[in-house]
């Protein structure tokens, strides 16, 4: 069955590997990012398995984001999957020390960018009965741990969103699913710590950490699952990863 797949930080990490499963699939894909030449790269690639569109918006910006999703044509705007991937994590340090720059950030574009693409898109699911949306969390979402206390509480609220989410529009024949990550080795620390690479490193040394495409592993199993079938919420973990910060290293 061919869907519309739209995602949020599609060119890298998460997002990418997503893009490149649900190609895989020939779901149509609206690309969304704010790297264009990334976004270019990345539709040249996968249209050879399916059609492919990008869209070049910031997910804080609400104005942004509706102005971008409106310009779609009536067939592209029927979006029957959104997958809310794109965040990040800003620093890592106690809260008294953290910069209120890093917390906007961080609750700007894990929170207010879920809001905002979902109340662009699930309108149009409710019209039409259908849509499955999916909420990258993280493990941080449902453990706080020291240091990280606005990433945690940003992806708290993705958790609480989820919920929200599945209460209001299950109604509505719209799937709600919830992935929560622990320790996957994208670009992730190396956003988190301003591009200091051999701090990142240091976060996923002495075990294996998930790959992004082990992530889309996931997100595929919860689109194809049957249309009885609603994969609620998945924590995936590294092996070596008891919880968010208990990881067994060599
Ligand atoms: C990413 C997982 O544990 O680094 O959200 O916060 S963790």
């Amino acid at each position: 069955m061919s869907r519309i797949a739209l995602i949020t930080g599609a060119t890298s990490g998460i997002g990418r590997a997503t893009a490149e499963a649900f190609a895989d699939l020939e779901y149509q894909l609206i690309l969304c990012g704010r790297r264009q030449e990334r976004l270019d790269e990345l539709q040249e690639q996968l249209s050879q398995k399916t059609a492919v569109t990008t869209l070049n918006f910031d997910v804080r910006d609400w104005s942004e984001v509706n102005d971008a999703i409106s310009t779609l044509s009536e067939e592209w705007q029927a979006i029957d999957i959104l997958l809310n991937n794109a965040g990040s994590a800003r620093g890592m340090s106690p809260i008294q020390e953290g910069s209120v720059d890093d917390w906007d950030q961080m609750i700007d574009g894990n929170v207010q960018g879920v809001l905002y693409v979902s109340k662009a898109v699930m309108p149009g699911m409710v019209a039409r009965k259908r849509g499955h949306i999916i909420n990258l969390s993280s493990v941080a979402g449902k453990q706080t741990y020291a240091n990280g206390a606005v990433y945690c509480a940003s992806k708290a609220a993705v958790e609480a969103l989820s919920a929200g989410m599945r209460l209001d529009l299950t109604q509505h024949g719209i799937k709600v699913t919830n992935i929560a990550p622990g320790a996957v080795e994208t670009e992730f620390s190396v956003v988190r710590f301003s591009g200091d690479t051999e701090r990142a490193a240091k976060v996923y040394e002495g075990f294996e950490p998930l790959t992004a495409e082990d992530i889309a592993d996931t997100i595929v199993y919860a689109v194809t699952a049957p249309a009885h079938v609603t994969i609620a919420d998945m924590t995936i973990l590294a092996s070596a990863q008891a919880a968010a910060t208990t990881i067994y290293r060599k």
